[in-house]
């Protein structure tokens, strides 16, 4: 008899499925597509941990089922390999990025290998491959001449430590998130996409997706679209007008006093002479806050008052016009009017000033909430032509008016902002715009793609908010693609992020090099049937869609949403129920579980078993052996058959309600994602198998185990390939039909039902498999031997499922 290895069978079929090249695909396939795959990971030199093993152990047994199904599958993959971590790295060891990069990939692709991933090698990618990033730049160049790229001068974050730019959730209590320098904020001209031109459809399109709930939830709020109205105010004695953006403007009557961001530009300029120096003090302290403290409601509210006032437009007062950090420069026109009688944040301000608080919705008498604010709706007071009118009425009758009167408009405002891209930095995707002092930014010409990231052997940031790039002056120094006359290179490279908004596209055409894709090679595998992800819920699943909106009105996909299936997938944690990480030590590394003798097999099986796909799951060494049992019974079972003279007598009949039932099982749990019961189910089969053999194996086990093998494929490819082929089949497992079942057979099996009377058995049922709890309770009372034992209508009867019925008579 044969021992189950693990380290004999594994590598083995490895080799044959990369010999044969057995996943490759194309587009001249008969089959129905199906194309499916993990968001890329980015090559650290940590290697690749149980979390991306989850991944692909998801994606592969999709992929292995998809194909037995018989679909035409693609499983691609690709690396996401610049970024600043490489950058860094090679800062502290003077090893070039690429360098390490090409290291890094080549050990993510030996492991991959190792967990036998049916990926489709002949189209990996490679973000910093200059034949890719060819295209992220023709992109970039595509983007330009739509007006979506452009350049803005806009407040940074600067470390001045570590030189560059910081994202608002970086900034913690004005210091840096790494080194804990006191951050500033520098004016910097940088580039922009223009996702906000798509923040409607990119909302609107959300409902209909496949994609789960809490996704959904995070994008429409990433993308924040609040309803309301600007509404202008004349500022006192003078021709300067301040625009707020309110969501309520039925309060209008109720606004005691406007506040400004420190940012807005009238910030400064309505000061007096006694109020400059608090005014400016307050400025210069209130930019350095980071947007998330500044938008904490918990914290004291501060302020200054301006010095001058402004006009309410429907009561005529004089308001004062205060400047303080809880209204942001960035959100709707960067003003506010306060209305304290009806929001929380102007109610602590005016508590704390002791500006006047007036009342304006009328609270139902009914609402019992005694907060000192009411913020729901109701009817107006205070509000002059418009007391007595409900507030969602007045909303409308009041912005119509102030449209009439020119003093405001309806408004739609998004929390989302357009995406800065420029980086300062080497490691990146050289933004492809030339300056020419006659012609301005004009975008390199696709002839001239791609602009080479030159090699350079100092990646020191230089200090000066500009990457290395600009010290590289032969390479800064070229010509106006226009006019010829000299003219300098951008030297700011482009966010990862841009390199990964495309990729999913690539994959279908990764060797072009016409074009980005083959808009038919597109068409035909896109948009993704499934995609696997346990990451990036916002940022980059947006990214990738705004630009699939952009492809599509370029004619370069004919569908403008790139995912139809979105999977995302909880996190393995340690055993100790925290996170993986390096610094705590807990990490689980896969290989040393291969190498361990469990094998890939297990480990795949193993990961899918922990739980429930969508839910965070607990790493657990024993878990890992009962898995490695399991296959190691199964793999028994079949050499013994192998072995035996197959003359037993077990029973035909139920080994067919076995192998048929956990078909059924399987199958349905695919198609759910619910590996977690399909293995349960597979177990469970083998245990019954197990009970069954004792009777001695007949050549009728023989197909039945062969569908058993096609059903562990997904989870465990090694061993049913192995299998497969030792129960005498020639053919390739991968492509193998399916397997169907028959309900019929299913229902010829039979259950054992327990029947007590107030807990004493009473009988005993054989009932069909498929009886329902309502045939099953009848049969119980319609028993003899029961109904001597319950004379009346029973108290209750309680039915454990598939075992027991118990009557409280
Ligand atoms: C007056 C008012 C009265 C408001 C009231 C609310 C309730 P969302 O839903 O988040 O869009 N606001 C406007 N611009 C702001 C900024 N730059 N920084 C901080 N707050 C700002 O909220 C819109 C509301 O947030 C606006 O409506 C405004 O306050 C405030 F009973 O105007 B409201």
């Amino acid at each position: 008899m044969r021992h189950y290895n693990p380290s004999e069978i594994e590598p083995k079929w490895q080799q044959i499925w990369a010999d044969d090249q057995r996943y490759h695909t194309n587009e001249s396939s008969a089959k129905p597509k199906y194309y499916v795959t993990g968001m890329f990971p980015y090559p650290s030199g940590a290697g690749m941990h149980t979390g991306h093993f989850m991944e692909h152990s998801i994606v592969d047994a999709v992929a292995r089922f998809r194909r037995a199904l018989g679909y035409n599958v693609m499983y691609p993959i690709g690396w996401d390999s610049f970024g600043l971590p490489a950058e860094n790295y090679a800062i502290k060891t003077g090893r070039k990025p690429r360098e390490t990069t090409a290291d890094n990939i080549a050990n993510f692709k030996k492991q991959l290998r190792s967990v036998g991933a049916s990926i489709d090698w002949s189209r990996e990618i490679n973000t910093s491959d200059p034949e890719y990033y060819k295209w992220t730049q023709w992109i970039f160049t595509k983007l330009f001449e739509k007006d979506l790229a452009y350049q803005k001068e806009s407040l940074q974050w600067w470390c001045p430590k570590d030189k560059t730019v910081l994202a608002n959730e970086q900034v913690i209590d004005g210091k840096c998130w790494r080194c804990d320098s006191v951050v500033v904020k520098k004016s910097m001209k940088q580039w922009f996409f223009r996702i906000t031109a798509y923040a409607e459809q990119l909302l609107a399109e959300l409902p209909e997706m496949d994609w789960p709930d809490k996704i959904k939830i995070a994008q429409t709020n990433w993308i924040g679209k609040s309803e309301g109205a600007e509404i202008t105010f004349q500022v006192d004695g003078s021709d300067d007008t301040i625009t707020v953006f309110s969501t309520r403007p039925d309060t209008i009557f109720g606004a005691t006093f406007l506040v400004l961001a420190p940012e807005h530009p009238l910030a400064r300029t309505l000061l007096t002479d006694e109020t400059r120096e608090l005014v400016e003090n307050y400025i210069n302290d209130a930019v350095k806050k980071s947007e998330i403290e500044r938008s904490n409601d918990t914290k004291e509210k501060t302020g200054v008052f301006s010095g001058s006032y402004a006009i309410n437009p429907a009561t005529g007062q004089k308001i004062p016009i205060w400047i303080a950090d809880y209204v942001l420069g960035g959100y709707g026109t960067g003003a506010v009017m306060g209305v304290p009688a009806h929001d929380d944040r102007d109610f602590a301000f005016a508590e704390k000033f002791e500006l006047p608080v007036v009342e304006v919705i009328e609270r139902p008498e009914d609402d019992i909430d005694t907060d000192a604010c009411y913020h729901g709706e109701g009817v107006l007071v205070n509000s002059g032509a418009f007391d007595g009118t409900r507030s969602e009425d007045a909303r409308e009758q009041i912005v119509a008016w102030l449209e009439q009167e020119g003093k405001g408009k309806s408004q739609i405002t998004y929390k989302m902002r357009d995406w800065l891209i420029s980086r300062q930095r080497y490691w990146g995707a050289p933004i492809p715009i030339i300056y020419c002092p006659e012609h301005g930014a004009v975008p390199v010409p696709e002839s001239d793609l791609p602009v080479l990231l030159p090699d350079v052997d100092d990646f020191q940031p230089r200090g000066d908010g500009k990457s290395v790039l600009a010290a590289q002056e032969d390479w800064v120094q070229t010509t106006c693609p226009v006019c010829g006359s000299p003219a300098r290179r951008e030297t700011d490279t482009m966010d990862g992020y841009a390199c990964s908004s495309w990729y999913l596209l690539r994959y279908t055409d990764p060797h072009n090099t016409q074009q980005a894709w083959a808009p038919d090679k597109a068409n035909y595998w896109a948009p993704l049937d499934m995609y696997v992800g346990g990451d990036h819920a916002t940022a980059h699943l947006l990214y990738v869609r705004f630009w699939t909106h952009v492809f599509s009105e370029l004619g370069l996909t004919d569908f403008a949403e790139p995912v139809k299936k979105l999977v995302y997938h909880g996190l393995i944690q340690a055993e100790d129920g925290r996170k993986m990480s390096k610094s705590l030590g807990n990490v689980v590394d896969p290989l040393e579980v291969i190498n361990a003798g469990y094998g890939a097999d297990a480990l795949r099986t193993f990961e899918l078993f922990l739980g429930p796909i969508n839910e965070n799951s607990s790493w657990n060494s024993r878990g890992i052996a009962g898995v490695y049992r399991f296959l190691n019974r199964l793999w028994t079972l079949v050499q013994e058959f192998d072995d035996s003279d197959k003359t037993g007598t077990s029973d035909a009949q139920k080994l067919d309600a076995i192998i048929n039932s956990t078909t059924k099982k399987v199958t349905d749990d695919i198609h759910r994602l619910s590996f977690n019961t399909a293995i349960a189910a597979l177990m469970e089969c083998v245990n019954d198998l197990y009970k069954l053999k004792v009777a001695g194996y007949s050549e009728d086990w023989r197909p039945h185990l062969k569908t058993l093998v096609q059903l562990v494929q997904p989870f465990a490819p090694h061993m049913a390939a192995e299998l497969w082929q030792q129960l005498g089949e020639t053919s390739q497992l991968d492509f193998a039909a399916w397997p169907a079942w028959d309900n019929a057979k299913i229902v010829s099996g039979s259950l054992l039902i327990i029947v007590q009377v107030n807990g004493k058995l009473r009988a005993k049922l054989e009932v069909a498999a498929d009886a329902s709890e309502e045939q099953i309770k009848d049969l119980a009372l319609a028993d003899a031997n029961v109904q001597k034992f319950v004379l009346a209508e029973p108290k209750k009867i309680i039915y454990v499922k598939g075992k027991l019925v118990n009557i409280v008579a």
